[in-house]
């Protein structure tokens, strides 16, 4: 894996090394999510996170691993997780980091404690030349078009890390036996169609109607549309919905809606990740109102709506939002 990234555009040595340190921080959430159930971590901490949720042990640790991991390797200079109200910079004297990583340690909580797919989702800064050597928050506010690479890990039933660094996306699978990611997809692309789409519809009465009409337009059969009527996949695990739909072609969705008027994910760490990806692999991703790797960051912690997957699917549905149908 290492090895087909030494020629990323740019690269002299400590993008490489980055990568390497993320794939080893994901083999020990790996191993650590494997054997959860055995050494009691799962359950909460007790402790409410800065999303005003439960952190869940697990979520955690795997911050923790992620942390470490990129601290001891010294090619970042700054951090932003999920799991941390404030970026934390990793400014030491012999630190020559170059980049910013932004992270989703344990992405999916609600599915830690009961054996559903959860995952890691990664995006990778270049620090601005002009704040080198004195990064501040502003240095990890980028939109999502100047990321560098960006990637994601499931850990399902088998354990898949999936990035791009701008020049098409790999998947590379954790073979337990010698505890190394082997590249198993290549050069992924997404359908331009599918028959999936994702989304909470538990949340139907908060939607716009645009949406309500695209949703229900799915379900109608139609003699003349052998794709209709659509078929329902919502795992609650972004990451592993994500995965599913860029393999097979699909539409995932987390909209808008009345209580949160800009969804419920995350744009710094959950939705530009995952943006960057779908387009190098042929998809779109919207917020509804244009890409989602154009939206300029005011904080960490943002939020955006998400329209992402088969980019003829994801255009239906932006189709339906503004009116056009
Ligand atoms: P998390 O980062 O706290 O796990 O929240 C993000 C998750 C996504 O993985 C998932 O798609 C979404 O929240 C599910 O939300 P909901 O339960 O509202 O459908
Ligand atoms: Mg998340």
């Amino acid at each position: 894996m290492i090895e087909r990234e030494q020629d990323a555009p740019g690269s002299k040595g400590q993008f490489s090394r980055l990568l390497r340190d993320i794939a080893v921080a994901a083999k020990i959430v790996d191993r650590d999510v494997r054997k959860a159930g055995l050494v009691d971590l799962f359950g909460e901490t007790g402790e409410i996170n800065v999303q005003d949720e439960e952190q869940k042990k697990l979520d955690l640790l795997a911050h923790e691993e992620f942390v470490r991991a990129l601290r001891r390797g010294g090619e970042v200079c700054l951090i932003g997780s999920e799991e941390h109200a404030e970026a934390i910079p990793l400014l030491f004297d012999d630190c020559q980091g170059k980049y910013v990583v932004l992270f989703d340690p344990l992405d999916g909580s609600s599915n830690i404690d009961v054996n559903v797919s959860i995952g890691t989702i990664f995006s990778i800064y270049r620090v601005p030349d002009d704040h080198v050597g004195r990064v501040t928050m502003e240095s990890a506010l980028q939109c999502g078009r100047k990321q560098v690479a960006a990637g994601y890990v499931v850990y399902g039933s088998s354990t898949i890390l999936v990035y791009t660094t701008g020049n098409g996306v790999n998947g590379f699978t954790l073979d337990p036996s010698i505890g190394e990611f082997l590249l198993s997809h290549a050069n992924i692309r997404t359908p331009n169609r599918g028959r999936i789409y994702s989304i909470n519809e538990g949340n139907y009465n908060s939607w716009d109607d645009g949406l309500k009409r695209y949703i229900k337009w799915m379900q109608q059969e139609d003699p003349d549309d052998p794709d209709r009527p659509y078929t329902t996949r919502y795992i609650g695990s972004f990451v592993a919905d994500f995965h599913r739909n860029l393999m097979k072609g699909g539409v995932y969705i987390y909209p808008s809606n009345t209580r949160d008027p800009n969804g419920k994910l995350r744009l710094m760490y959950e939705a530009n990740p995952m943006a960057f990806i779908v387009e190098q692999a042929g998809g779109r991703a919207e917020t509804g109102s244009g890409p989602i790797l154009d939206v300029e960051p005011q904080a960490l912690h943002d939020r955006t709506p998400v329209y992402i997957g088969s980019p003829s699917m994801v255009e239906d549905a932006i189709a339906f939002l503004s009116g056009e149908r």
